[in-house]
């Protein structure tokens, strides 16, 4: 496979970027955090999608290697944010599953000089329905270090939201197919309000994803979620051009 060989290449050679797209406060408009996105710039495909080799890398196991040099990286970044902001990393599940992940975050806070409560690692719903015990033993370690988890694309998978508060679980992403059909007749609205009332009773944070139209964002804080992220604000930027936008510059 043509793909994999350029990828462990890749891989060894770091050849990659994390973008970051802006977390946004529906309230205050504020930034209150960012998305950490891998990018493969490739010499010939352009931008190979991380949808596509984020699946290769778990499969021919490099995931753990690049998981990695995401988490050094955006906490290395991160440190140089307002002390407000939170950075995001997507956590593959062969990586969380990993003896040794709670360590490598660790190392990687300690040598950043990032405090625990500003990184966020999203997982998926799929890992609270597989191994409940170590999934739970996992999150519990993470927790104890300080660290902020976030169930990302909330609702596209088979979990009951009686689920939710069995696990130490701080927010939920709604997925954007949820926001995609919020403004239309008979829409997702009454299951966005729903999700939101059960994510406050449960003292976790809400935000919608792939907002792109300032009615899903007023609906959105109408309904009571706390934070969005989209097209509508800002798409995954280079880390100096987010810098440059959370200056107020552009
Ligand atoms: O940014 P984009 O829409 O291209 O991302 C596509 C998919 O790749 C998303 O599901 C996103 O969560 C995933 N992804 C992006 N960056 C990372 C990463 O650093 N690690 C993992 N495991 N997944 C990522
Ligand atoms: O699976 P995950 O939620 O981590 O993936 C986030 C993906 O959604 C990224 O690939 C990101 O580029 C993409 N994304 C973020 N905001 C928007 C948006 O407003 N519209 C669309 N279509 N995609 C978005
Ligand atoms: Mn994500
Ligand atoms: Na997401």
């Amino acid at each position: 496979h043509e793909l994999a060989t350029e990828l462990k290449r890749a891989v060894a050679e770091r050849a990659f970027q994390l973008h970051f797209q802006p977390l946004v406060d529906l309230n205050s408009g504020a930034v209150a955090g960012c998305e950490a996105l891998l990018r493969w710039p490739h010499p010939v495909r352009g931008f190979v999608s991380p949808a596509e080799f984020i699946p290769l890398a778990e499969d021919i196991g490099l995931i753990e290697e690049l998981g990695e040099w995401v988490l050094e990286q955006a906490c290395g970044v991160a440190v140089g944010w307002p002390a407000a902001m939170t950075v995001a990393v997507n956590v593959s599940p062969i990586q969380f599953r990993r003896a040794t992940f709670p360590l490598k975050v660790a190392a990687a806070l300690a040598r950043s000089g990032l405090a625990a409560h500003r990184l966020e690692l999203e997982i998926t719903e799929a890992l609270l329905l597989q191994d409940t015990e170590s999934t739970l033993t996992i999150l519990n370690q993470l927790r104890a270090l300080g660290v902020k988890i976030a169930l990302d694309d909330f609702g596209t998978g088979y979990s009951s939201l009686s689920y939710l508060h069995r696990f130490p679980i701080d927010k939920i992403k709604i997925d954007k197919s949820f926001v995609d059909t919020l403004t239309d007749q008979a829409g997702s609205a009454p299951i966005v309000r729903a999700i939101v009332q059960i994510a406050a009773a449960g003292n976790k944070t809400t935000l919608a994803e792939g907002v792109e139209t300032a009615a899903q964002r007023d609906l959105l804080r109408q309904l009571g979620c706390q934070q969005m992220q989209g097209y509508l604000f800002s798409p995954a930027l280079p880390a100096e051009a987010l810098a440059r936008l959370i200056a107020g510059g552009d």
